[in-house]
């Protein structure tokens, strides 16, 4: 199979940053980023260029050694001089071109001074203090450094929060079960529910005599396929998965100020500490002192009150104004799952879901709700079988009897409705007018520029029906990126229109974010917060959007479903049968 001219142009730039790395003569170099450049542009093939028998060399800057290198990566794949070079170079050395803000150029330097020749060595170069005074570099530089890393290897690595859930929670209930231990919570990212984590942080508390057994116990739990360290108070281990977890053992005097620190966030820790020490007090994970005094520590709301603050949520320990909120006590009163009455976003398998209305019905009222609305897939979503107007016609019958026959439960006629790329929508008024409530998503056209996907939407909330618009950025967590949309004109357009946003709260998609839904707060839009579920199973999902929702600052009289079924319709402005 022949090679398509980024790949050949790849070829090139490898072996001009390894030429470059090993020092060589700046025209060779040179001449191989040109020709990476000239081969990148080609409108056509070269593979084609080579079929038709044209001569390379008639391209700028390629002489005969080029077009002939060009010739046997479009026909291998391979190119002789850059095996060689991953011969003379170490293998993991192009790694380090990774990092932003590292050229070969430094790289060089990095290899030649410090015998660099792998992140991990980088890491600890930088993390040592070794690099700043390298010829160029500087201290700034070396913080770069280390943070990119940090990033780089947050990038590969994170796990969904509702992956990690599983893990955190059966080593939850297992070190709990552990003779002698008292106390166990997952700190870290995981508590403070970001969607995702790089790893879970383990604090727990055991009698003295326990607190070697439980690292002991833990490093032998069966997912774990790698002892990273263990020492008798704390251990590092890999699961199988791959997902690292940390534990530490610490004494209950310390518990609250341990949790505190390794909760973090650390900009949010590095701010307290701050604070702390303008009153002369000091913050570490052992507690808080005045001078060598202990002066809090057992309880978070200890450590909060010994430095003036009320205790603040772990959702919203990210540094972005909750510090000086709680000085004010004016924390928001954060939405709680209990706090929901209903779902606004639920399928059944009339089209993609695996169960019947009535069991849908039955879920949701054990579930505690007093509502849900039901929203198949429109006719375009044709893979999803998605429903045309006849067919939504007999589905809304199918309620309006199952409404008639079932108590303390309402299903609310409803349809997660195409929003087309003009802005249309899938299904004429005629078919909408019977609805309860219309839920608009995109689905599809995700690369529209910035202006035309706004237009989209504002356009499908402009339709007299539309009710709320369903995962509002498209985005699927490490797999799809969010469309380039205008979210705060989107956010004003609800309001102007009386619509609502959702916080869809299935594990993949937690969209909005929890900064978008702080923004629709502060524009007084209300957001609702619901599962997408399609099967009984997925309601459980909707935990994970409370905790987007708590992230986003929003309150209970935020957030559309935690209304009754009386006050939501008022806000749907539809009079319900
Ligand atoms: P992750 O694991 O990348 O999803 O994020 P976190 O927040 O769980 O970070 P991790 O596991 O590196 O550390 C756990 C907590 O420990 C972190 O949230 C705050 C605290 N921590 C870690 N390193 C530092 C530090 O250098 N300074 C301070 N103040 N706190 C730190
Ligand atoms: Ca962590
Ligand atoms: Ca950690």
């Amino acid at each position: 199979m022949s090679k398509h001219n980024a790949d050949i142009a790849a070829v090139f730039e490898e072996i001009a940053d390894l030429l470059e790395i090993q020092g060589a003569n700046p025209f060779r170099i040179r001449a191989y980023r040109n020709a990476a450049r000239v081969v990148g542009e080609l409108s056509q093939e070269v593979s084609r260029l080579l079929e038709k028998g044209e001569d390379l060399t008639e391209l700028p800057g390629i002489g005969d050694d080029l077009a002939g290198k060009i010739k046997e990566i479009s026909g291998s794949g391979h190119c002789s001089l850059l095996d060689r070079l991953h011969t003379e170079l170490p293998p993991a050395i192009t790694e380090l071109l990774k990092i932003p803000g590292l050229g070969p150029k430094r790289v060089k330097t990095l290899y030649h001074d410090l015998d660099v020749q792998t992140l991990e060595q980088l890491y600890r170069a930088a993390r040592d203090g070794r690099i700043r005074a390298l010829p160029g570099f500087g201290e700034k530089t070396e913080n770069n450094i280390l943070q990119a890393i940090e990033a780089h290897a947050n990038q590969t690595q994170r796990f969904k929060l509702a992956i990690a859930a599983q893990y955190a929670e059966a080593l939850e209930k297992f070190l709990a079960a552990i003779p002698g231990v008292l106390k166990v919570t997952v700190a870290g990212s995981y508590r403070r529910m970001r969607e995702t984590v790089g790893d879970l942080d383990i604090l727990a508390t055991a009698s003295t005599a326990a607190t070697s057994q439980v690292v002991q116990r833990f490093t032998s739990y069966d997912e774990v396929a790698e002892i990273l360290s263990a020492g008798p108070t704390r251990a590092s281990v890999i699961l199988k998965c791959g997902l690292q977890v940390d534990l530490r053992v610490v004494k209950e005097e310390s518990y609250g100020a341990a949790l505190h620190y390794f909760t973090g966030s650390k900009s949010h820790n590095i701010a307290i500490r701050r604070m702390a020490q303008k009153s002369g007090l000091k913050i570490n994970e052992y507690g808080v002192f005045r001078d060598r005094t202990r002066i809090a520590g057992e309880t978070e709301a200890s450590v909060y009150a010994a430095v003036g603050l009320s205790y603040i949520p772990p959702e919203l320990r990210e540094n972005r104004g909750e510090i000086a909120m709680a000085r004010a006590g004016q924390l928001p009163q954060l939405v709680e799952q209990t706090d929901l009455r209903g779902d606004l976003h639920v399928h059944t398998k009339a089209t993609d879901g695996h169960n019947s209305l009535r069991e849908m019905a039955r879920a949701a009222l054990s579930n505690g709700f007093e509502y849900i609305a039901i929203t198949e897939h429109s006719r375009r979503l044709a893979f999803t079988h998605g429903l045309d107007p006849l067919k939504l016609a007999q589905q809304c019958d199918e309620i309006d009897q199952l409404n008639a026959e079932l108590k303390g439960i309402t299903l609310l006629k409803s349809i997660e409705v195409d929003i087309l790329e003009d802005g249309s929508l899938d299904l004429p008024d005629s078919a909408l007018a019977r609805l309860d409530m219309v839920v608009g998503a995109v689905h599809s056209s995700f690369n529209l520029s910035r202006a035309k996907q706004t237009e989209r939407i504002l356009r499908a909330m402009q339709h007299p029906y539309f009710t709320l618009l369903a995962h509002p950025t498209g985005r699927l967590i490490q797999r799809r990126a969010p469309y380039d949309v205008d979210m705060l004109r989107i956010i004003r357009e609800a309001r102007n229109r009386g619509c609502f946003l959702e916080l869809n709260a299935h594990p993949e998609r937690l969209d909005l974010l929890d900064t978008q839904c702080q923004m629709a707060k502060e524009e007084g839009v209300l957001i609702s917060i619901n599962s997408d579920a399609h099967s009984v199973y997925d309601f459980a999902n909707l935990r994970f959007g409370i905790g987007q929702a708590r992230r986003g600052w929003l309150e209970k009289h935020d957030v559309l479903n935690t209304r009754s079924l009386k006050e939501l319709c008022l806000l749907i402005n539809r009079t319900m049968s």
